[in-house]
């Protein structure tokens, strides 16, 4: 039966032993092997008791099991929920609950630890441990290694990812079989892969970057990928010769340049770098390129809306850009107030519309009314201009929006459970320069008269509700907030004040 994105990504290599994932201890994964593992594994989907449509929440270290248990929603029409590793216990109750999850699937040490927090939910809980062992690859290994194919059309849904917000509550991004198909065969095209390709790939696969950018393209021009668990220098100075390109965050390529041995004579062979999920400073580009002779081929994405734009695999690519509009994506520049598109070099928001766009988020139609417009154009809340020769430049955010080392983290979200403190009048969250993740946050905080905050026990509270990439690298207390005449935080003043605090320290 039809399914719009197995067929064209997965099903081509059933029964094709050529590599597809080469593994850090040396192991090699065939298509075929990686074929059968996501049949099986869509087999114990069924059994679970998951039907098409349903969501499988899924946190786990990266492994070939971990994106075979992509494939398998795929094939079994499932809607997979892919979860950052570093959440914590309360923040995936959130989007277990919001998301009406049936099924969650999580590494075996973590999972006892969460079962207290998850009780209560209707929920079937399965392990799937960081050496591909666990309760689910038990399952499946006592079934079938054919699966018949679910079938789903282009706009069934194939994936929900939840991205944060600017009121502190996390979006679920839906995201249809035609904006994955649609995007993966565009950037297949524009950056030239084919199945001669080696994909270096050193990200996590629960976020568009690392999964379906880079995961998709390769299964697109059945290519290769080397399939390092993170990202480590080490691994990646050992595996750099035996690939032709690479995909990275910034933080990446920064680290890169730190290490004596990336040389030019390293990757000499080497096709293609693409950058992206964070700006890549105009210095880092001329770094890499004076270094190596490479220059880096820098995109821009989100998750709402997979890739807007790419600088040319031939042709000018240029640093402090991201390139023009993918080939079927219209970008539009427009007043922040008014809607209207602007004239080209003028700055404003930029929207974008495409089959790469996503249909909303999930149970919540205002939200979606706010930023997806009738038109199909999506407001991404970076602001932008496009150049004379047609390349996109961003410039700022209309968003309350923090990037470090790739993530994105909402002030927001952190602000809500600071102001919960003892002590604490009320705070305000800021991302400022940092050498290696681009921006981390500082807290400012105000303290409540004749009391006292006590910043260690503060931020142990916070560990325990957060993940270690939201919490506050430096706290300061202030008698107030900078505000203006509306009692809006300056946030603009205090990222003026805190802005050498990671750089000078
Ligand atoms: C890890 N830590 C971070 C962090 N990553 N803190 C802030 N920001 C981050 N990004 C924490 C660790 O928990 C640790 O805490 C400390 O920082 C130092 O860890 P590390 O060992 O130096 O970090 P490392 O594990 O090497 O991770 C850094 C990283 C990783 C940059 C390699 O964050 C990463 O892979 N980022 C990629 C993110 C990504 O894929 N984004 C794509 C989103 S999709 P402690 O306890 O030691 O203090 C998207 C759309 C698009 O945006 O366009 O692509
Ligand atoms: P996310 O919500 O994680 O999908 O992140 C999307 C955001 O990352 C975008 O809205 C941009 O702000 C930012 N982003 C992605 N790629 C780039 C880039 N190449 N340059 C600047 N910002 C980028």
């Amino acid at each position: 039966m039809p399914n719009h994105l197995f067929d064209r990504l997965f099903a081509p290599h059933v029964g094709v032993s050529k590599p597809f994932l080469h593994l850090l201890d040396g192991g090699i994964v065939t298509y075929d092997q990686f074929l059968q593992t996501v049949a099986s594994f869509a087999q114990a989907l069924v059994q679970s008791g998951l039907r098409p449509g349903d969501v499988l929440a899924v946190q786990v270290e990266k492994s070939m099991q971990a994106l075979a248990v992509y494939g398998a929603c795929v094939q079994a029409g499932v809607v997979f929920l892919p979860l950052n590793t570093a959440y914590t216990a309360s923040e995936l109750v959130y989007f277990v609950r919001d998301s009406g999850t049936k099924m969650f699937l999580g590494d075996g040490p973590k999972l006892d630890a969460f079962r207290g927090a998850f009780e209560g939910l209707d929920l079937r809980l399965e392990s799937l441990n960081a050496d591909g062992s666990g309760s689910f690859v038990t399952l499946a290994g006592a079934l079938d290694t054919q699966f018949e194919t679910v079938s789903r059309g282009p706009h069934d849904l194939a994936a929900l990812l939840y991205t944060s917000g600017t009121t502190g509550r996390s979006k679920g991004a839906m995201l249809s079989h035609e904006n994955l198909l649609s995007n993966a065969l565009v950037l297949t095209q524009e950056w030239r892969f084919s199945d001669q390709d080696v994909l270096l790939h050193a990200l996590p696969i629960f976020h568009t970057h690392g999964l379906f950018v880079a995961s998709n393209v390769i299964l697109a021009a059945g290519a290769e990928m080397i399939f390092l668990p993170k990202f480590d220098v080490e691994a990646m100075i050992t595996c750099l010769s035996q690939a032709t390109t690479m995909m990275g965050v910034p933080t990446f390529y920064t680290r890169l340049l730190d290490e004596p041995r990336f040389n030019a004579d390293l990757v000499r062979h080497m096709r293609l770098f693409v950058s992206g999920s964070a700006p890549l400073l105009a210095e880092s580009h001329r770094q890499f390129e004076s270094h190596t002779g490479h220059r880096i081929l820098e995109r821009y994405g989100m998750t709402e809306t997979n890739m807007n734009c790419s600088n040319p695999y031939d042709g000018a690519r240029r640093a402090g850009t991201v390139g023009k509009p993918l080939p079927g994506v219209e970008l539009i520049i427009t007043d922040t107030a008014t809607g209207l598109e602007l004239l080209q070099g003028q700055v404003g928001q930029i929207e974008v519309r495409g089959p790469n766009v996503f249909s909303g988020y999930l149970n919540m139609p205002e939200k979606t009314k706010e930023e997806l417009r009738e038109t199909g154009f999506f407001i991404t809340g970076d602001l932008g201009l496009i150049d004379e020769e047609g390349y996109v430049q961003i410039v700022g955010r209309n968003k309350d929006l923090v990037i470090s080392g790739g993530y994105n983290i909402y002030p927001k979200e952190i602000e809500l459970i600071l102001d919960e403190q003892q002590a604490v009048v009320e705070s305000a969250v800021i991302g400022v320069p940092h050498p290696d993740f681009g921006e981390s946050l500082v807290a400012v905080l105000v303290q409540k008269p004749n009391e006292k905050i006590d910043v260690k026990s503060l931020s142990t509270n916070l560990g325990a509700a957060l993940a270690r990439f939201k919490q506050p690298r430096a706290y300061f207390i202030v008698e107030a907030l900078p505000r203006n005449t509306m009692a809006k935080v300056q946030k603009n003043i205090l990222r003026e004040i805190y802005k050498d605090i990671f750089i000078n320290p």
